[in-house]
């Protein structure tokens, strides 16, 4: 499963995204509030390759920002990184609570190659050599710069070491970029959040699987495991008369289809609505109806209708062929599974709810079918070179949700310098501490009942609070003296 969608796409679960419903799915009382705080495009010239010392060419980067409760000239600036997918405005979820509070102004920077961020007409794979979070690091450093030097330029401050507290926030992918930029870069931030995020890369991602089965809770997770059997044994009888039912037809090769059928489980928990999958599935079991009728239900209605899960981010053919930049942010992030963070959600050897051919196998087959011969992850690399959930940084919050399956891949371990925070409960997925209720909620509950507070959620977010204000406040000494 995937994690950044922006409304329009929702990255599978094999990416890992902080999906957004789309604003229209969302129930009413909500809607009403912004969806995005600002949707203006700005442009920024970015350097193609930091690491190449005659390579100076650049391509342009989308970035956005909002001022609306800046206190000029000395207040914070927040940076909001976007991960694996489009970003198409800075939405307005938990961290525009903290801007106003700490009356900061708030940017936020597209990742390198995705949405209107790509270097190149063409993805074809000798063209996505830049594509790295190494790369991702130093193209926010060179943001960070150059947007402090506009803002003295507009507040009429001559550039003499003049610089405003900045304080880092991403989620997922980009709450690991946002731990890494502390860790890599500790005098361009006073501080990160890091929300769910997977510092650790994992080549053979098993835990992730282990925790569906442990969020379903032994019931639900029968029924799926259940499901499954009848899934694999129905493609054997009548392949297409099973796909026929997802709505899959398009996927040639079974495996691509049992892993579309295993991300579609996985969404239930990682967004924090167990009760969708698991309330009709069990019931199914108890009163002996269809199984594999009830989830392709659950598939179609909740994953495909509600949050756009698209069968064709499973097509290894599409996944090939995607090399023109629109609808190609799955190709992008298979690119940096592939080569860099893995985290390859194998199945685990007993007791597992995904099919057993989801394997290390499958995963090294599906690299080589899209991206070609030789496109092997260097998982070791990554960990040596930011140190895995042993990251030796300061002034960095971690925060889990209990029910994220992703938390696996993340900081164990909590310090006084580098707190982690676990959010307990039924509903906590993937990124609730910024997308969760009452902001833009990734909960979907009934009409009547708009928003139920979550007191874990807040314990969390107060936690976070007084954390950013004291490293601000220790920042502030070091930098801008007011004028
Ligand atoms: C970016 O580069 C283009 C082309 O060289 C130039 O016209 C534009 O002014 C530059 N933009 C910024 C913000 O520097
Ligand atoms: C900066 O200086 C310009 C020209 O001197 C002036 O028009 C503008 O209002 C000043 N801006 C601020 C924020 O003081
Ligand atoms: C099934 O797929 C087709 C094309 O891929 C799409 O137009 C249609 O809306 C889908 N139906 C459902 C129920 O998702
Ligand atoms: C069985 O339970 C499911 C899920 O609760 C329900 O949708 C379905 O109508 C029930 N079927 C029968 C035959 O009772
Ligand atoms: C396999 O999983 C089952 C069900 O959770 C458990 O009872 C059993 O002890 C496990 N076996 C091994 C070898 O771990
Ligand atoms: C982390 O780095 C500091 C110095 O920067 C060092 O004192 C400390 O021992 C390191 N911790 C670990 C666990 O390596
Ligand atoms: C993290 O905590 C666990 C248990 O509290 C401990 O066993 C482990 O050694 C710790 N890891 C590190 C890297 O400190
Ligand atoms: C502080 C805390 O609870 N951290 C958790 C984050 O996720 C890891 C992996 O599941 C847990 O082991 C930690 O306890």
């Amino acid at each position: 499963m995937s994690l950044e969608l922006s409304f329009i796409l929702i990255m599978s679960c094999s990416t890992l995204s902080n999906a957004l419903l789309h604003p229209s799915s969302v129930s009413h009382d909500v809607s009403r509030t912004r969806y995005y705080l600002t949707t203006n495009e700005l442009w920024f010239n970015q350097t193609l390759d930091h690491y190449s010392h005659y390579d100076h060419r650049k391509f342009r980067q989308r970035y956005y920002e909002f001022m609306d409760y800046f206190r000029a000239p000395d207040g914070p600036i927040f940076m909001i990184i976007c991960g694996e997918g489009p970003c198409s405005g800075i939405v307005n979820d938990y961290i525009n609570v903290l801007a106003k509070r700490f009356e900061a102004g708030v940017v936020s920077l597209e990742h390198r190659y995705y949405g209107k961020s790509s270097p190149f007409n063409s993805l074809a794979t000798e063209n996505l050599k830049y594509l790295s979070s190494k790369q991702a690091l130093l193209d926010l450093a060179a943001f960070r710069r150059y947007y402090q030097e506009s803002l003295n330029v507009k507040l009429n401050i001559s550039n003499g070491g003049n610089e405003n507290p900045w304080f880092f926030f991403g989620i997922s992918y980009s709450g690991a970029l946002s731990a890494w930029f502390r860790l890599k870069f500790p005098h361009l931030t006073c501080g990160s959040l890091a929300s769910s995020a997977v510092v650790r890369a994992v080549y053979e991602f098993s835990e992730f699987d282990k925790q569906i089965g442990e969020s379903a809770g032994q019931e639900c997770k029968a029924a799926l495991q259940e499901t499954n059997k009848h899934l694999e044994l129905g493609l054997k009888v009548d392949r297409k008369a099973v796909k026929s039912l997802f709505n899959a037809t398009e996927l040639d090769v079974d495996a691509d289809f049992l892993y579309l059928t295993a991300d579609a489980a996985v969404m239930a928990f990682q967004y924090g609505n167990p009760d969708k999958l698991c309330v009709p599935l069990v019931g199914a079991k108890k009163n002996g109806s269809d199984l594999v009728e009830t989830y392709s239900k659950y598939v179609r209605e909740y994953c495909m209708r509600l949050w756009g899960l698209r069968v064709r981010a499973y097509n290894r053919k599409h996944l090939r062929n995607t090399v023109v930049t629109a609808d190609s942010a799955y190709r992008l992030w298979w690119f940096q599974s592939c080569t860099e963070l893995g985290y390859f959600q194998v199945a685990p050897r007993n007791d597992s709810v995904r099919s057993q051919q989801i394997n290390t196998e499958f995963h090294l087959d599906l690299c080589k079918s899209i991206f070609g011969k030789g496109v092997y992850p260097k998982i070791d690399a990554t960990n040596f070179y930011y140190g895995g959930d042993r990251l030796n940084a300061t002034k960095i919050i971690f925060t889990n949700g209990s029910q994220d399956p992703w938390r696996h891949a993340s900081k164990q371990n909590s310090s006084h310098e580098l707190p982690s925070y676990m959010m307990k409960c039924h509903n906590c997925g993937h990124g609730t501490d910024i997308k969760g209720c009452p902001q833009s909620p990734m909960v979907i509950e009934g009409k009547s009942n708009s928003c139920s507070l979550v007191d874990d959620v807040n314990k969390v977010r107060q936690q976070m609070v007084q954390h950013i204000d004291l490293w601000l406040s220790e920042c502030r000494r070091s930098t801008r003296t007011s004028i």
